[in-house]
């Protein structure tokens, strides 16, 4: 039996899931602070209830995750939080083993083995506040020799494209991330509207909504056909809040369809939704620290 506690940091909220062999028996989310200081009061109020059950801390955290250390390579997405601890953060408030691995790198672990026992090769991509990736090849998960695997939201889609938050321009993330979809939609809803305004708007059927969901979309189509030529890709699996969202997958698969056969690949919705990156850190514990 396995009772590992599993926490989800992204750019926008944490959650917090006992994960008892494989599977979530209690889940809570609360939003991501900015600062190390409350980021330290926030895990310590989120974990201290369930030290007791758990007999490790298993983290799938946005940023490039090397040594227990969290570094942004967006800084834009973590408000003050680059460079943080968070290994011997959360080790020092709950006293148990921790390890700690990227959002995408976990929920791409995750998803590969919901996947037919014949792929080798596949990527995760989560589009929600910024573009994530995990790439599993031959069977095995990419994390890097530094973390940095899969950080394929910061390929380059247009030369001309807006700036990024990582100091280059026209990444995918600075065109088809949640909050790039609210960037471009401050010029028609002003300075506080999101992606998710942008994209009721597109759902509700208006046309500068649609343009802006359908750049997003081909951006990431554009990615998986890139993908898909240089790594023999044989399923990529969208998550994330805009790439679990209505109609997104489908608007990606019509983008994808343009592209010659050879950078096409099968794309499907994470089967495991919002939970993928904690199931996938908890799954990657056991394997890797339970005998
Ligand atoms: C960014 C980068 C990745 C992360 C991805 C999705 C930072 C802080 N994060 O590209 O490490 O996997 O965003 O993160 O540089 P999320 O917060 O949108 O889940
Ligand atoms: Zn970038």
């Amino acid at each position: 039996m396995s009772k590992i506690l599993a926490v989800d940091l992204g750019g926008t909220k944490i959650a917090v899931a006992m994960v008892v062999d494989n599977q979530i028996i209690t889940r809570k989310q609360v939003p991501t602070p900015t600062t190390s200081k409350q980021m330290t009061m926030v895990l310590s109020e989120l974990l201290m209830p369930f030290i007791n059950e758990a007999e490790a801390v298993a983290v799938a955290s946005t940023g490039i995750i090397n040594n227990g250390i969290l570094t942004a390579l967006n800084p834009n997405n973590l408000g003050g939080l680059d460079h943080f601890p968070i290994q011997s953060t959360i080790e020092n408030i709950t006293q148990l083993p921790t390890m700690v691995i990227n959002d995408a790198q976990a929920a791409a672990w995750t998803e590969f083995q919901l996947l037919d026992n014949s792929i080798s090769n596949m990527a995760f991509i989560t589009i929600s506040t910024g573009v994530g990736a995990g790439l599993v090849i031959d069977k095995s998960l990419q994390i890097g020799k530094t973390g940095l695997s899969g950080h394929a939201g910061h390929m380059l889609a247009d030369p001309n494209g807006p700036n990024c938050g990582c100091g280059r321009k026209g990444c995918v993330e600075a065109i088809a991330s949640g909050t790039a979809i609210g960037v471009a939609g401050q010029a028609f809803w002003g300075s506080e509207c999101t992606g998710q305004m942008v994209y009721q708007h597109f759902l509700a059927g208006n046309l500068d909504a649609k343009t802006i969901i359908n750049h997003s979309a081909k951006t990431i189509a554009n990615l998986i056909a890139d993908l898909t030529i240089s790594l023999d890709l044989e399923t990529v699996v969208l998550g994330g809040s805009v790439g679990l969202a209505e109609q997104y997958l489908q608007q990606v698969q019509h983008y994808l369809q343009q592209h010659p056969t050879a950078y096409q690949t099968n794309i499907k919705l994470a089967h495991s939704g919002a939970d993928a990156g904690l199931l996938g850190a908890a799954n990657l514990y056991c394997k890797n620290f339970k005998s």
